[in-house]
């Protein structure tokens, strides 16, 4: 599998993560004399993580911090698996971490341009903005966030409805090479933005019968229906007014419970979210966060809880 001159690039599979490994091939072909593949990599591979990619040279990023990686960038500040890992990093030539980034392709592209003049086109500036707004969700309105319809969106949308695993991994060639308005346009990626929007909208229809109550602008759901499509943001596309909005959704292997802020209508209370978690064995930031109980019974009842304690916040007097 390995070719001895070929280095691979390992991206997280999201819009941000595929415009970092676009970045990333496109300025060591340009400036190093690379010839780069490159793969995306999941959650799943966490496990064996030492030995993740152990016969070839490579590059990460987007994702998990390893110690063999000849490129590394990352902005996660859960990057580091394990203390031992943390103590290994340091800042260089190849590897670079920036936790206040909202997202991977900008720390990229200046790390390029300061270490090995790259000259950034314009294309990637324009991915790199986009990315910024999509991995932060610092969408403009809700109706952006779910209907936008801005080239980077229609490709972030397709990507939830994805015709195979390889896909983005042919959508990263095509990033490297074009600019966003010509993946756009592709015949594929429209299809499976076709596809998403359908399944937005079943989700947005969905959504209403799923609230258990709404009280003080604060809103509780139970979408932990198999049968139910999600769309995260849902509860304030149907209920601009609402601060916080709670609910249980189903995973892999058991349920989750969400809470978090409308971004468009932030909360004129200062709870901190991930601490409010902690008490359920989760955690968060000050914006979102979650937990997993045991079981749905468990779940229903720690969002109800949460979702009472955030309406008593937010009809306390602030003193
Ligand atoms: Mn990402």
């Amino acid at each position: 599998m390995s070719s001895s001159g070929t280095v691979r690039i390992h991206y997280h599979r999201d819009f941000d993560g595929m415009v970092a490994a676009a970045v990333l091939a496109t300025a060591l072909r340009d400036t190093r004399g690379e010839t780069p593949a490159w793969s995306s990599v999941n959650y799943d591979q966490r496990s064996n993580w030492e030995s993740f990619s152990a016969h070839e040279r490579f590059a990460i990023v987007d994702f998990h911090f390893h110690p063999r990686a000849e490129y590394w960038f990352d902005h996660h500040p859960t990057t580091f698996l394990t203390p031992e890992l943390r103590a290994a990093y340091s800042p260089s030539e190849r590897w670079q971490w920036d936790e206040s980034s909202p997202s991977c392709p900008p720390l990229i592209l200046a790390h390029a341009e300061r270490h090995w003049s790259f000259a950034t086109p314009e294309r990637f500036r324009e991915m790199a903005e986009w990315s910024n707004m999509i991995d932060a969700a610092r969408y403009k309105s809700v109706d952006q966030a779910v209907f936008g319809d801005a080239p980077a969106l229609r490709i972030a949308r397709a990507l939830t409805a994805a015709p195979s695993p390889g896909w983005t991994d042919e959508l990263v060639g095509a990033m490297s090479t074009g600019d966003l308005d010509s993946v756009a346009r592709r015949s594929d990626v429209d299809k499976s933005f076709q596809r998403a929007a359908r399944n937005r909208d079943k989700a947005l229809q969905q959504f209403p019968p799923c609230v258990e109550w709404r009280r003080d602008k604060v809103l509780v759901y139970d979408a932990s229906s198999s049968n139910i499509r999600r769309e995260r943001f849902a509860p304030f596309y149907h209920y601009p007014d609402t601060h916080y909005a709670v609910g249980v959704i189903p995973t892999r292997s058991g349920f989750h419970v969400m809470a978090g802020e409308n971004p468009w209508n932030p909360p004129p209370v200062q709870v901190h979210i991930g601490t409010l978690m902690e008490r359920f064995g989760g955690g968060g930031h000050k914006a979102v966060g979650g937990a997993n109980p045991h079981d749905l019974q468990e779940a229903r009842r720690v969002a109800m809880l949460i979702g009472e304690e955030l309406r008593v916040a937010l009809t306390t007097p602030q003193g």
